[in-house]
């Protein structure tokens, strides 16, 4: 079982996408197990992001995701990472595929709209950084059978 970290970004709140994002993992068949609308701080992004130190656009992606408002989901299932990546669509929007959510929606890698945890280990690291375990429901879908075999 997976968990992965996903993110609609400011650009996403701003522009009125985070309830069609929230939309698209929700009918790939994703479980939610935890959602909060928030702010992130500075610190915050900075420990989320830290494998990007250093990078020529590391401050600028701090800048970004701390610049308004984020609607903050979990997700866990089998696969949960893979399923969601693909959902999400390839880094720069402009070469991302159509019926990704970069590829509908986006045009600019600074504007992506989403974030994706990109592995398991990334996955249950960003997941608890963003949300206390009390925050996090465990709860069985009735639908389960129809999605999984
Ligand atoms: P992803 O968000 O697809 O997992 P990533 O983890 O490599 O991509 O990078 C995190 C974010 O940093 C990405 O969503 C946008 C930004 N970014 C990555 N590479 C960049 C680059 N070469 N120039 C500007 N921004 C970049
Ligand atoms: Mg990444």
């Amino acid at each position: 079982m997976e968990r992965t970290l996903i993110i609609a970004k400011p650009d996403a709140v701003q522009r009125g996408l985070s309830g069609e994002i929230l939309r698209r993992f929700e009918q790939r068949g994703l479980r939610l197990i935890g959602m909060k609308f928030m702010q992130v701080s500075r610190d915050l992004a900075e420990r989320h992001y830290a494998e990007h130190e250093g990078k020529p656009f590391y401050n600028g992606l701090v800048d970004y995701i701390t610049s308004g408002p984020v609607v903050v989901m979990a997700f866990e299932g089998r696969n949960a990472i893979v399923a969601a990546r693909t959902t999400i669509g390839a880094t720069k929007p402009h070469e991302a595929a159509a019926g990704t959510i970069r590829g509908d929606f986006g045009m600019d890698i600074g504007r992506n709209l989403v974030h994706g945890s990109d592995s398991p280990g990334n996955g249950e690291r960003e997941v608890s950084i963003f949300f206390n375990e009390d925050e996090l429901i465990s709860w069985g879908r009735d639908t389960e059978k129809w999605i999984f075999e």
